[in-house]
């Protein structure tokens, strides 16, 4: 089945929620399959931190292709790009669908913010959203665009994050959802899903929704699944949690100026061959390579 295929179903699965993992190179990509998750997040956040700059474009989108590259190569299972804001206006942002698909990207979410994009978590208030009509004919760009019927947009609405309420928020989902969104991801920044519930039920299931509880982390999924969420984006805890283990081992190496009491509490070398599938080459070579 098309990576593509595998999203929409997702989307759309009587099972609910789904589950995305964050993933932000081939190595964590690989990390997220293995441990059984059925699609990844490719978080613009997590993707721009581990290249070693911020969340606000500052990584060109040909050198977020270039990581999504390796990322889909590394994997069976879909993936959905943060694309941010498109990169752009319009014509940015389907040129951003006619690449994807070629790097067999199963879809992508852009939300509806002004280029260059903040992090939704720093200064959100003073950030301005795109007018409904402009972001509406992204979507239908970007949807017009796509040669894959199943290709996924996912359309984040920023309004709580810009200090709206449910009308706006409301507002915004249903003319993106006209406009041809496959999905909408609904977010907020507050640390209770009272936003989310408030949406959930004006929203009635009108079409499927997406959420990343970053911020409400403390809530029980079972709630999600009550309101009827349909994905669940766990979007960034991959960087964290590696950033969290780089941190600790850099101080303990620099602190011992020895390996003894780090050894064993990391991957071995053995486990970064098996996952990068170095024995497949190995038998490759015996194969291909002249006998000497
Ligand atoms: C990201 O992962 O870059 C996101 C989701 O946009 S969040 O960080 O939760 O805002
Ligand atoms: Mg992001």
């Amino acid at each position: 089945m098309k990576k593509s295929t595998k999203l929409k179903h997702l989307l759309n699965s009587p099972q609910k929620p789904e589950f995305l993992m964050e993933a932000h190179n081939g190595l964590s990509a690989k990390v997220v399959e293995e441990a059984g998750f059925k699609g990844i997040w490719a978080s613009g956040l997590s993707i721009s931190a581990s290249m070693g700059v911020r969340d606000n474009n500052e990584a060109s989108w040909t050198q977020v292709l270039d990581v999504l590259e390796f990322m889909s190569d590394a994997t069976t299972i879909p993936i959905l790009l943060d694309g941010d804001t498109g990169y752009g206006n319009f014509n940015n942002a389907r040129r951003l669908v006619k690449k994807l698909e070629q790097l067999d990207i199963a879809g992508v979410c852009i939300e509806d913010k002004i280029f260059p994009k903040s992090n939704s978590f720093i200064s959100g208030e003073t950030q301005s959203l795109a007018s409904i009509e402009e972001f509406c004919g992204k979507i239908k760009a970007m949807k017009d665009t796509q040669m894959d019927d199943d290709f996924i947009v996912v359309a984040r609405v920023e309004a709580f994050i810009a200090g709206w309420g449910l009308e706006e928020a409301l507002k915004r989902a249903d003319a993106y959802r006209q406009a041809g969104a496959d999905a909408i991801l609904i977010h907020s920044k507050k640390s209770h899903f009272n936003e989310i519930e408030e949406f959930m039920k004006a929203w009635n299931d009108r079409h499927p929704v997406v959420i990343a509880p970053t911020k409400y982390y403390s809530t029980p999924t079972e709630k999600f699944k009550n309101l009827g969420v349909n994905a669940v984006i766990w979007a960034n805890h991959n960087l964290r949690a590696s950033l969290t283990a780089m941190q600790k081992i850099s101080k303990q190496i620099l602190n011992d100026e020895s390996l003894i009491q780090v050894e064993d509490s990391i991957a071995s070398v053995e486990e970064i061959f098996r996952i990068q599938n170095a024995e497949e080459l190995q038998s490759a070579e015996k194969k291909y390579l002249p006998r000497t």
